[in-house]
């Protein structure tokens, strides 16, 4: 008598914001092309890391407040095998030095310059990251702080969820986190559990806005839980954001989250009807953007 066959999920992939779209357009290419669900994430990740138009992750991202582009970013397999590195300068594509971690390391994280080094050492170049436009946002930045002081731009993380053809998970995420930041400052993308988690045979969430809040209440790791007691993945991640404007007594800020299930099924939302989330879906029959709900 031969065993029953597992049923699989049909591959997916799903990103954050709209930038996210020509992403998981590619990690599906290598989805299609037989690849694996972390191949894929690492590949669609990877195109918005080199696209300089997308100002919030890899080059061209917005600089911190001296002026230099630091990335956070992190991946995780199916089996908890993560890496992740943060205040990364120098080096494009963070999200490949945050696989490399993963693989050829003991450890979950590198950090500043340790990680930079460690990247030269792998064979990824240094390069400077601040495009004209980035260094003409920041100058702007710098003036308007003489005259008054700005309430931070908007800012985004790439976050990709993927289901490959053999119905296994994975995720990435990786960005220059908040504009103008603090030197030194770290948001939850590197951070596994806050802006990425993955569990194998369960599901998978990523994080995006302010990341602080995300690390707080361990985000993308209760979103996750969530779907393990058997939420659907939109209500998996409003009891996140619910738990997260009780902390805070309002709901005063802007995180969002997007959840992938392990059958397939997925979700995104954010914690503010007006942050304008939305996020991109990509399989066999094609790719589209989805509005997020907001919940206040
Ligand atoms: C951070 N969550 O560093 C990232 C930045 C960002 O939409 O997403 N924003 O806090």
């Amino acid at each position: 008598m031969s065993d029953p066959v597992a049923p699989r999920a049909n591959p997916v992939v799903i990103a954050t914001w709209p930038f996210g779209l020509p992403a998981a357009k590619v990690a599906w290419q290598t989805i299609a092309g037989g690849g694996t669900a972390l191949d894929a994430v690492e590949s669609g990740v990877v195109s918005c890391e080199d696209d300089p138009s997308v100002n919030s992750v890899g080059y061209g991202g917005l600089p911190d407040a001296e002026g230099e582009v630091t990335l956070d970013a992190s991946i995780m397999d199916h089996r908890g095998a993560c890496g992740a590195v943060a205040c990364l300068s120098r080096i494009r594509n963070p999200v490949r030095v945050a696989r490399c971690v993963m693989e050829r390391t003991p450890h979950v994280m590198l950090v500043g310059d340790g990680a930079r080094r460690f990247a030269v050492s792998y064979g990824f170049h240094e390069s400077d990251l601040l495009t004209e436009e980035s260094a003409r946002r920041y100058r702007a930045w710098r003036e308007g702080l003489a005259a008054a002081p700005r309430v931070p731009e908007a800012h985004d993380t790439i976050g990709m969820l993927a289901i490959d053809m053999g119905g296994t998970l994975a995720g990435a995420c990786s960005t220059s986190g908040t504009p103008f930041k603090l030197p030194g400052r770290v948001g939850d993308s590197p951070i596994i559990g806050a802006g990425l988690f993955v569990a194998g045979g369960v599901g998978a969430a990523s994080a995006t806005g302010v990341g602080e809040e995300a690390i707080k209440g361990c985000g993308s790791f209760a979103v996750v839980e969530n779907l393990r007691r058997g939420l659907p993945p939109a209500e998996a991640i409003s009891l996140v954001l619910e738990e997260i404007a009780r902390r805070r007594g309002d709901a005063n800020t802007h995180i969002s989250f997007i959840a992938l299930r392990a059958d397939g099924a997925s979700a995104g939302r954010s914690l503010r009807a007006d942050t304008g989330f939305r996020y991109a879906l990509v399989e066999a029959n094609g790719g589209s953007l989805i509005d997020a709900a907001g919940i206040y």
